[in-house]
């Protein structure tokens, strides 16, 4: 049988890579044979890694879900199948009943990191929650990176503006709490990032980690790793600017010019100078002083935080004080600095925000809502509440229970749910409380653009994909689920348009830069190359508080900053020897939806064990794959030693995603359990910032001992 190729590209993370499918047969006989690379893609060149390609595997893996279906008993297993008029009427009349009797407020959603990959997806959900009244929605931001959001609304007076490394250009580069090699960048949206930084070194560039290990990215051929004690890259970030204010460093024209505040700022950062943070940040007070200097050397110097950083206590705070490194030395939107991406629709605008009605009384508190999401850390309190209880909750793309701290609680609390709908492409942890399983098109089923690096694109495209085959057995898009469930509970919806056109959004968006869906599909690998990351219009035209200047000390900080003192006492008081547990991600699962992946489960891939180093294993006696117990204040799991002398003393490491429940439906899953190490997270009130709802997730006080 003849085959073609047909061009698409990856929406498993942000660099959004090329891919080319090689198809056999026709309509609905069409299947894909082989998953590879586009070498003719004009940006990301035939580069992709083994998960992009893996993801044929999910396409074809037998335990997806293929049909709608129901659980008539919510305390057993048993499902039984049903059509999509049936599923989505009686989804509906739930839905309708539930808001009846309790009213709006009743009703929540939570919605999963891959939403942001798919851009139809978003705008629906937009009008399905809307128009059905969801008064309470939670999304995996806050677990990810809602401080970005945060601080970027404070500082810059909008959510939607996160200048990006000049990777191209910078004689200097600090990246904090990122590892490239593995997760390939977030909030920079770049293909072969070690490509890139090797590039960037080879050209002479300075390339530095902050990272509490020494990561795989950390190469001589890129750069080194300071290594830092988890959760305090706020304290290191201050001490910076305290040294580079006392030595009189600042850019005065660059704060003449652009800056507010920078008065309240000294007031905040001369708390800390280097030789008081120094044993709480674990880093010399030399070291720390030559850190800032070689930042304010360089002929130009740009810098980055990812995960490390947003899931520590102080993510808003700390995401604050990068960018003030950024513009107090003169570096913000200047070649080789940190500059804004402009990409094929100028988003700043859209993410401007009120602050001053940001925060609202609840039950649990003041409580704001950060680009539309609440805390999920406190979903099992919001379902549990006796004044104001969640009853219904749609969870779309996301599987909080093994992606939020506190499995057992969240488990507790979806099981008392009166209904739960999950949409999603396998019967996932979360679906196992689950009273109707939905099942969604993969990527390779569904047509696109590539939305989820818009502004933050080291080099902007715009991408068009149809779908590469049509959609196995029933599994619908989501954007379809959505409208079908408005449909039937009677209100206006994509359907029922006289033209159904899901990209009709999208299509208005890419005007901005005088293209279309029709022309990309004209174009190479459907793909136009914008060349427009450049700097000089940040001040003029990206800025958004209403002076257009910086704001160097959000007012809306303020009740916020004295709790960073307190942290520190309580840092700088804790105990010798109290080991601290960190994220690790690996090439061997992607969160938590690459789990039934039989080919992933290889070395030493096949549960996921504890990481600490030599040192600190010798000290409780501990050997490489000895069974132990990890325990703290939040729980308790089951998992394996692994010896790994990348991690500094003191620090421990797992990989989350990880179940070690019985998964029903899930083969591969049930054939290599693991340990969930968000029963180790903290959860409910005082878990998350304040400031952004972003969940505590990193520097976590743990226990090790040896079991039997
Ligand atoms: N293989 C793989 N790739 C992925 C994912 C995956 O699960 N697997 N997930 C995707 C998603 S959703 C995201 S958001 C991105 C995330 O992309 P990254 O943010 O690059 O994620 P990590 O690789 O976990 O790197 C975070 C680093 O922070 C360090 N760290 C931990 N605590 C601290 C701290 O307190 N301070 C500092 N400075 N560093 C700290 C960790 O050692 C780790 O190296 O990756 C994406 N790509
Ligand atoms: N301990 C610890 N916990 C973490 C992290 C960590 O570093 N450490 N990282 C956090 C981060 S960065 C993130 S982003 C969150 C993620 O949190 P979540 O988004 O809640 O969880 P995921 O594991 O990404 O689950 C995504 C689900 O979406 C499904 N899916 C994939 N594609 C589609 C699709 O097109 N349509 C539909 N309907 N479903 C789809 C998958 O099958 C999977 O069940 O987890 C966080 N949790
Ligand atoms: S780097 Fe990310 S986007 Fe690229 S192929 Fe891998 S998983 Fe897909
Ligand atoms: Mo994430």
């Amino acid at each position: 049988m003849s085959s073609r190729k047909i061009p698409t590209f990856c929406r498993v993370c942000e660099p959004s890579c090329g891919l080319v499918a090689e198809v056999e047969g026709e309509g609905a006989a069409a299947q894909i044979i082989r998953l590879l690379p586009d070498k003719a893609h004009p940006v990301t060149q035939g580069y992709a890694c083994h998960k992009g390609i893996a993801s044929l595997e999910i396409h074809n893996d037998p335990d997806r879900l293929n049909f709608p279906q129901k659980r008539p008993d919510k305390n057993k297993p048993d499902l039984v199948r049903l059509d999509w008029d049936q599923a989505t009427s009686e989804v509906a009349g739930k839905i309708q009943a539930i808001r009846d009797n309790y009213g709006p407020q009743s009703l929540a959603a939570y919605i999963g990191n891959p939403t942001a990959f798919n851009s139809l997806t978003s705008s629906a959900l937009s009008s399905f929650l809307l128009q059905t009244g969801f008064r309470k929605v939670f999304n995996s931001g806050t677990q990810d990176c809602s401080n970005k959001f945060a601080a970027t609304e404070a500082v810059f007076g909008t959510s939607t503006l996160h200048p990006i490394p000049d990777i191209d250009n910078t004689d200097f580069l600090l990246i904090f709490g990122e590892n490239p090699k593995i997760s390939h960048m977030s909030f920079i949206s770049i293909p072969d990032p070690m490509g890139k930084l090797k590039a960037a070194k080879k050209r002479g560039a300075e390339i530095r980690f902050i990272n509490p290990r020494k990561i795989e990215s950390a190469t001589a051929a890129v750069g080194d790793v300071v290594q830092i004690k988890p959760d305090t890259d706020l304290y290191l970030l201050a001490a910076m600017l305290h040294e580079l204010d006392q030595a009189d460093r600042f850019d005065k024209t660059a704060i003449l010019n652009h800056g507010n505040r920078v008065e309240e700022l000294r007031s905040f950062i001369e708390q800390y100078p280097a030789d008081r943070v120094a044993a709480v940040v674990g880093i010399s007070a030399a070291d720390i002083r030559q850190l800032a200097h070689a930042f304010a050397d360089a002929k130009s110097a740009s810098v980055h935080a990812s995960t490390g950083v947003n899931m520590g206590r102080q993510g808003t705070l700390s995401y604050w004080l990068i960018y003030m490194l950024s513009f107090l030395t003169g570096n913000l939107d200047k070649e080789g600095g940190n500059i804004y991406s402009e990409g094929f629709y100028p988003a700043p605008k859209t993410g401007r925000t009120n602050l001053e009605t940001a925060f609202f009384e609840t039950e649990f508190g003041a409580m704001r809502a950060i680009r539309g999401s609440l805390p999920a850390n406190l979903l099992p309190e919001m379902i549990q509440s006796e004044k104001d209880p969640i009853k219904a909750m749609v969870v779309i793309a996301g599987n909080p229970i093994l992606s939020v701290g506190g499995e057992a609680k969240m488990r507790e609390a979806f099981s008392q749910l009166e209904l739960l709908i999950v949409i999603d492409l396998y019967p996932n942890a979360t679906s196992e409380c689950a009273d109707y399983l939905l099942p969604a098109t993969d990527m390779l089923e569904r047509s696109d653009i590539n939305i989820c690096g818009l502004g933050m694109q080291h080099e902007p495209f715009v991408q068009y994909t149809d779908a590469v085959v049509q959609p196995k057995q029933e599994r619908k898009e989501d954007w379809w689920i959505l409208a079908r469930i408005e449909q039937a509970l009677g209100q206006p919806n994509m359907l029922d348009e006289e033209e159904v056109n899901p990209h009709a959004r999208t299509d208005r968006m890419l005007q901005k830069s005088e293209l279309s869906i029709e022309k990309l599909k004209s174009m190479p690998s459907q793909t136009a190359v914008l060349r427009n990351l450049e700097p000089g219009k940040f001040y003029s035209q990206w800025i958004q508080t209403p002076e257009k200047r910086v704001d160097c000390c959000p007012s809306f900080f303020s009740d916020f900053l004295p709790r960073a003192e307190e942290i520190f006492q309580e840092l700088d008081n804790e105990s010798e020897g109290q080991l601290k547990l960190i994220h690790l991600r690996n090439n061997y699962m992607h969160n938590s939806w690459f789990q039934n992946l039989e080919k992933l489960k290889r070395l030493d891939h096949t549960t996921n064990g504890i990481y600490l180093n030599a040192e600190e294993a010798q000290k409780r006696g501990l050997q490489e794959g000895v069974k132990v117990s990890v325990r703290n204040a939040y729980g308790q799991i089951e998992t394996e030693v692994r010896i790994d002398d990348s991690l500094r003393a003191g620090v421990v490491a797992m990989t989350h995603g990880w179940s070690e429940k019985k998964s029903p439906g899930l083969s591969v899953t049930e054939k290599f359990p693991g340990a969930n190490v968000n029963q180790l997270l903290p959860s409910g009130p005082g878990s998350y910032e304040p400031l952004s709802n972003q969940a505590h997730m990193t520097g976590i006080p743990v226990e090790i001992e040896l079991v039997g």
